[in-house]
């Protein structure tokens, strides 16, 4: 395809994503789903577009202003309408091209292609013949914005014009679809991973003491892009000194110094799909006694963490035991006592001052994937698995992340083989 970077998902997988959504909805439902805005800057600025991750699940499509209508009848039929921005000489020149109708259609396996100056007659018609409207309205327990997305506008557009009409959620529907991925999507996110563990294992000889963070995030980004990324696929955290202990420092703007460790909390996108990757290393290539213990301590978290990712234990279960082991961790390296432990034995609060974030999250079209509430864990899932200690009395904070594939035997499969995990491995690499 002209357009893209990457190679797509065979239009089949599209089909298929429809298919199922429509027979979970009843009978005379209308699904409507708009593509992110392309948010402004200043001046005549754009942010870069980023595909709403539910369109892009059941189309396909990469492109901004694209609406999906579906129209749900009877045992799970369905009749789709793509409407796609057109496309003409000018934008051809100043943009670069677009999708036509046919390529659209190849890429969704979307028959029924229009563009959007038909989209206030198609919207009335498909609503006329409605029961109820599925929509991505704004339900996710971790989200907050000041920005009202396409879909709210179209949700309050929507209930403004047609109040009678009732106005369903499509977010715990999508969200258990989501969460278990397809041959093709396990392709899409080990390409990503692929991308993320071997970008960063190309970097690591170069790094020593004296050099910046923001030239590090450089040289890694080279090395995404080079690989068909689009770039990060958040917005990375590369963390010096005492800066490894704030979660999401992204400022990226201090030269590390000799005995520092530098945390690295990265991903590369591909194809839409995002790796997600922490590694902590010493600035200098050696870790010092004090370091490793507590790096060690982390490796074995996440060891157990991977041990009892297991098919049928629901993530709340699995978070609470994993603080229990973290709260022997933490005995081991002198930071609670026993006492503290033994107070509050099933889920010991006082872990919290040292780890104070989950140990997973699913991972997909969204970096932090949308699950439905307390998720079970299956075969076909993709997960982080996450552990981290942070002493900031002692400027020292690691957290190693991998991703991981649950198989349908019952293990995990780290889709990040070939970035360093033990402490000798990553010493070993830096030493190159
Ligand atoms: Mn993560």
């Amino acid at each position: 395809m002209k357009t893209l970077r990457y190679i797509p998902i065979p239009a089949d997988f599209y089909r298929n994503s429809r298919d199922r959504l429509a027979a979970l909805l009843p009978e005379e439902s209308l699904v409507v789903i708009h593509a992110n805005d392309v948010f402004p800057t200043n001046a005549d600025g754009t942010m870069a577009h980023h595909q709403n991750a539910d369109l892009f699940y059941l189309t396909g499509i990469d492109q901004e202003e694209t609406t999906l209508l579906m129209q749900i009848g009877k045992s799970g039929e369905h009749k789709d309408i793509l409407l796609l921005r057109e496309t003409n000489e000018r934008i051809v020149i100043w943009e670069g091209a677009r999708l036509t109708q046919q390529e659209a259609s190849q890429i969704s396996g979307i028959e029924d292609v229009r563009w959007t100056t038909q989209y206030a007659t198609v919207l009335a018609e498909c609503v006329s013949r409605a029961r109820r409207v599925y929509l991505e309205l704004d339900e996710h327990p971790r989200r907050y914005t000041q920005v009202q997305t396409r879909n709210d506008r179209f949700a309050s557009a929507l209930r403004g014009a047609y109040p009678e009409m009732p106005v369903q959620s499509l977010f715990s529907v999508l969200a258990g679809l989501r969460l278990v991925k397809s041959a093709e999507e396990i392709a899409q996110v080990r390409e990503a991973c692929r991308t993320t563990g071997q970008g960063f294992a190309a970097i690591l000889p170069q790094i020593r003491p004296g050099m910046g963070e923001w030239e590090m995030e450089g040289l890694l980004s080279a090395e995404y892009i080079r690989r068909r990324s689009r770039g990060f696929s958040f917005l990375p955290i590369i963390a010096s000194g005492a800066d490894t202990c704030v979660l999401h420092y992204i400022s990226n703007h201090k030269t590390c110094r000799d005995g520092d460790l530098v945390l690295f909390d990265v991903g590369a996108e591909y194809g839409g799909y995002a790796g997600d990757m922490s590694r902590t290393i010493p600035a200098n290539g050696e870790y010092t006694p004090r370091q490793k213990a507590v790096y060690d301590a982390v490796l074995a978290v996440h060891r157990y963490a991977a041990q009892i990712m297991l098919p049928g234990v629901s993530k709340t279960d699995y978070e609470r035991r994993v603080r229990r082991f973290m709260a022997e961790q933490l005995i081991g390296l002198g930071l609670i006592t026993r006492e503290q432990v033994d107070a509050d034995p099933i889920d010991p609060a006082c872990v919290r001052r040292y780890y104070m974030h989950g140990t997973s999250h699913s991972l997909g079209l969204d970096v932090h994937d949308v699950t439905p509430s307390d998720p079970v864990f299956a075969p076909g899932q993709i997960w982080t698995i996450e552990p981290g200690i942070y002493i900031p009395e002692e400027r020292t904070g690691v957290r190693i992340e991998t991703d991981v594939l649950i198989r349908p035997d019952g293990g995990v499969e780290d889709l990040i083989p070939d970035a360093p995990l033990e402490a000798a491995e990553v010493e070993a690499m830096m030493r190159r």
